[in-house]
């Protein structure tokens, strides 16, 4: 296979008339809650791309990236130095509000805006009343080419492949514009257009390692009921590992990465691609650490060892229920032996596992949780997140439950997984302390690892005592004298779970 020349660093045309672009990521560290307690720090990978493929394709680009910034003050500046035709802005739900002060920002200014990513992708009727000049819903890189070339030649976007705009009140949709073929095409990260030091020595102070963010593939061929895949849907593309060992040197070579988080919803779907990407790894280097997500039916033991040997530290599974009956509903395409096999494995070559659960998927009883939290207990993963299941428009979980929402605003964190948004089988504060039952369990595996085993159990048992005799029938309204919620059930105030959701959703 021959090796892809490293496309960067692209000098910028120096035609005058070239379009100018400036992407902004309206993520500001600083105000988000989660960030202050927990590091999980990186550029956004869409923005670095399509930065890249504009520079390739004679576009001029810069980047306000306000991750580290106190307000979005310096989009104004960048736009009155740079003088862009066009802004354009990466938006997820937990930044909607940040995104439409940099849409508000670039107006006053005279500049149009353009949103993407996974939050307008979804609405993006809300993206056009507030303020947006267009939308691209899908996968970005041609589409931002041809509207930045329009706007700067003076054309409409109306009609532009790929884009969704108000024309006369009316939401009009440019044709589909088919995803790249050949993902070999898109260059590295522009990451010289924004401030890697920041993110790579904020890692570096926190956890003695620089680590980098890397995506090998884009969508993700699977179809669990409730995954929401709004901007790549179920296809499924993959770069040569040519590529993908020219993106881990230039990390390493040019900022020092050592260890790598490849974001791909699933890691290696094609196992003949990842055995010549480990064995590379392991033969050729760079040799880094990495994580990836992961399936419990793609990690085969025999596997698991190359992993360890090119560097695997830690891996993301979505576990989600300890019932096969839920595993099932849910069009997981898991089993729970390989859930097993693959805990234990993971154990046995001393990597780290992170595990996805999620409660209150349609038709799960309180004997189904009872088997995840037994699973739970008996392999104790490192870390976890235990999510209330979240229906997000466009699943067929939603489509099941769509007539039974409870009204509440969308989670500013997107898919949340804190509270109940539809009425299901229990109250919500029965998931509620269900999901202090994991997180209590999760401290006694503490207690079990460092002092006494004995004193755990014992614990743990008072803990399955307590959840039976009292908050079981409290919780299911069958005292009096409980306050109840809205649906008439027993609504009693519990605690948040006090661990982290890195992602909720996809979870693999
Ligand atoms: C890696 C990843 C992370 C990493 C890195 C985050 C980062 N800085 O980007 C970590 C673990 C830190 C993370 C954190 C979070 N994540 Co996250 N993450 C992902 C993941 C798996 C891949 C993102 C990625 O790199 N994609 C590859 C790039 C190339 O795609 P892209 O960003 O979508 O960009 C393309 C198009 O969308 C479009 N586009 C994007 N922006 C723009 C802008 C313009 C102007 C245009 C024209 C086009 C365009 O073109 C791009 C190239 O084709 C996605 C799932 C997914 N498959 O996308 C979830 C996802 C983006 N995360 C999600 C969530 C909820 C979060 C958190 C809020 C979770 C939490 N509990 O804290 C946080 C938010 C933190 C933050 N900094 O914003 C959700 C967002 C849902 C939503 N509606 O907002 C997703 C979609 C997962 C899901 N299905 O729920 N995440
Ligand atoms: S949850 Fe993971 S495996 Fe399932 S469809 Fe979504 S991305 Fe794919």
């Amino acid at each position: 296979m021959a090796e892809p020349v490293d496309p960067t660093p692209h000098p910028i045309p120096a035609i005058q008339s070239a379009p100018r672009v400036l992407l902004v990521d309206p993520y500001v560290a600083r105000e988000d809650p989660m960030e202050r307690k927990f590091v999980e720090l990186y550029p956004s990978l869409g923005i670095l791309t399509l930065s890249g493929w504009l520079r390739d394709h004679g576009i001029r680009v810069e980047v306000t990236d306000l991750t580290f910034a106190r307000d979005a003050e310096p989009v104004t500046r960048h736009v009155r130095t740079f003088r862009p035709d066009l802004v354009g802005v990466h938006t997820k739900t937990l930044t909607m509000p940040r995104a439409l002060e940099v849409a508000a920002r670039a107006r006053a200014e005279g500049v149009p805006v353009l949103a993407g990513g996974p939050d307008s992708a979804t609405r993006p009727e809300k993206y056009l009343d507030e303020g947006f000049d267009a939308v691209v819903p899908s996968e970005g890189e041609s589409t931002l080419v041809e509207a930045a070339k329009r706007v700067a030649n003076g054309q409409p976007l109306a009609g532009c492949p790929g884009t969704v705009v108000r024309v006369n009140g009316r939401t009009v949709r440019g044709p589909p514009r088919p995803f790249l073929r050949n993902l070999d095409e898109l260059p590295l990260p522009a990451w010289d257009l924004i401030d890697m030091e920041a993110y790579l020595s904020a890692w570096q102070r926190n956890t003695g390692e620089r680590r980098a963010a890397v995506l090998t593939s884009r969508g993700c061929p699977f179809d669990c009921s409730w995954c929401s895949k709004p901007t790549f849907g179920r296809t499924y593309r993959q770069q040569s590992v040519g590529r993908v060992l020219a993106e881990l040197a230039a990390l390493h070579d040019r900022y020092r990465v050592d260890y790598v988080r490849f974001c791909d919803d699933v890691f290696g779907v094609d196992r003949r691609w990842l055995e010549e990407l480990l064995g590379r790894m392991i033969t050729d280097g760079p040799h880094l650490r990495f994580e990836c997500l992961a399936r419990v039916d793609l990690l085969r033991p025999d596997l698991l060892d190359r992993m360890k040997a090119a560097g695997l530290q830690r891996v993301y599974l979505g576990v989600e229920s300890g019932s096969q009956k839920m595993l099932d509903a849910m069009s997981r395409g898991t089993r729970l032996a390989q859930i097993e096999r693959v805990a234990a494995s993971l154990r046995t070559h001393k990597v780290r596992q992170f595990w996805f659960l999620m409660l209150g998927y349609p038709g799960e009883t309180l004997d189904d949780i009872e088997a995840t939290l037994q699973l739970f207990r008996r392999f104790s993963p490192e870390e976890y997140s235990v999510s209330i299941a979240v229906p997000v428009p466009g699943t067929r979980f939603y489509e099941t439950v769509k007539d039974r929402l409870r009204g509440r605003a969308r989670s500013t964190r997107g898919s949340g997984g804190a509270s109940l948004l539809y009425e299901a089988t229990y109250p919500e504060s029965l998931y509620r302390w269900q999901q202090v039952r994991f997180a209590w369990e999760a401290r006694l595996h503490r207690i079990r690892e460092r002092f006494s085993p004995e004193v755990a159990e014992r614990l743990s048992r008072a803990a399955d005592e307590i959840h039976e005799r009292v908050a079981k029938p409290v919780l299911l309204g069958r005292s009096s004298g409980a306050p109840t919620d809205e649906t008439g059930v027993v609504d009693a105030e519990l605690p948040m779970v006090a661990n982290r959701p890195p992602h909720e959703d996809p979870s693999t």
